[in-house]
């Protein structure tokens, strides 16, 4: 795994972050038609506007202990564990959260686009449930030290793939005739894709979990989906949110699985029909698909 860093001492300025980013190795995606390119950080590659946020992020973001980190290689179940632990964290009021009305990923933010909010933040509350797609080696070097626990979603990857390929492809507003998916399939088993190399991703956070099992907590997505209540809780009690017993005679737990469910966040409004992930400009209908475990079967070859 190629883990060397890049040390600055101090937050780059503007001229020299810009400098910087125009000397990383860059890769444009052959399936993309020219519209997908990624620039190589630290041995992962990445989009230049998200490393705009995280090179700065890396060295200057003070995470305090008690802050908790959503981690997650790139579709893998990002949007559902957000939902899932803004509902716990803002358990009460089901049938008025903001979850009905807004994206998940506009409830909790994500490091490498929301980094002065997450700062701005941290004057009026007291503790910060921040997502983070960036692997564990290039993560800022305070949240390891401040012991903050994180938690590590991850899914099938031939699922990964299959859903990676299809958000990038409709992000370049390419169709499938145009984006040939065996191409994107083979960049993604170069570890060319974003964040990737995926296996540095996941074994990454992997053997940090072996040394430190207290605060990396694993999910993985197809467990979640069999048994949604055993994980809730799991996750519940690890980010120190336990519910207690009268909470789970009263259905706390069932409801907050029904709020979240792919089921019922793909179909509201929001996320059908809005726009609000600002970053990009992605409609928020994209990180709603289809869920489903199994789905690279209708894209694999037996050799697959
Ligand atoms: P991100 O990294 O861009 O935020 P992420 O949320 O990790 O994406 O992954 C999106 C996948 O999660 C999609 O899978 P698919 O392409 O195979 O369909 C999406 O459908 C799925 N997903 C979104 N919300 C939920 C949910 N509430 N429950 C289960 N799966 C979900």
């Amino acid at each position: 795994m190629e883990t060397t860093k890049t040390k600055l001492a101090s937050p780059p300025a503007a001229a020299d972050l810009e400098e910087m980013l125009n000397s990383l190795p860059q890769h444009t995606c052959s399936w993309s038609k020219g519209k997908y390119t990624l620039h190589k950080y630290q041995g992962f590659w990445s989009h230049r506007k998200l490393l705009e946020v995280a090179i700065p992020a890396q060295q200057s973001f003070k995470a305090r202990p008690g802050d908790v980190f959503l981690c997650s290689y790139p579709k893998s179940g990002t949007t559902w564990l957000k939902a899932l632990v803004y509902a716990i964290i803002t358990r009460g009021k089901f049938d008025k959260s903001p979850l009905l009305t807004t994206l998940p990923h506009n409830c909790l933010p994500f490091l490498e686009k929301e980094l002065e909010q997450i700062v701005a933040n941290q004057k009026n509350s007291c503790f910060a449930h921040v997502a983070t797609h960036l692997p564990y080696h290039s993560l800022p070097e305070s949240i390891l030290a401040s012991n903050c626990k994180m938690v590590y979603i991850y899914r099938n990857v031939k699922d990964v793939i299959v859903s990676y390929y299809h958000f990038s492809r409709e992000i370049a507003k390419l169709t499938m005739e145009d984006a040939p998916f065996e191409e994107a399939f083979n960049e993604f088993y170069q570890g060319i894709s974003l964040y990737g190399p995926y296996w540095d991703h996941i074994l990454g956070y992997w053997r940090a979990s072996l040394e430190r099992p207290d605060i990396i907590l694993f999910l993985k997505y197809e467990d979640m989906k069999k048994d949604p209540t055993i994980h809730l809780k799991r996750l519940a009690e690890f980010i120190g949110y336990p519910f207690t017993i009268e909470e789970e005679k009263a259905g706390v737990i069932q409801s907050i699985i029904n709020l979240c469910s792919f089921e019922n966040l793909s179909n509201l409004e929001v996320n059908k029909s809005g726009c609000s992930n600002g970053f990009f400009g992605i409609e928020n209908r994209l990180y709603f698909r289809k869920a489903k475990e199994g789905d690279w079967k209708n894209y694999f070859t037996d050799e697959g």
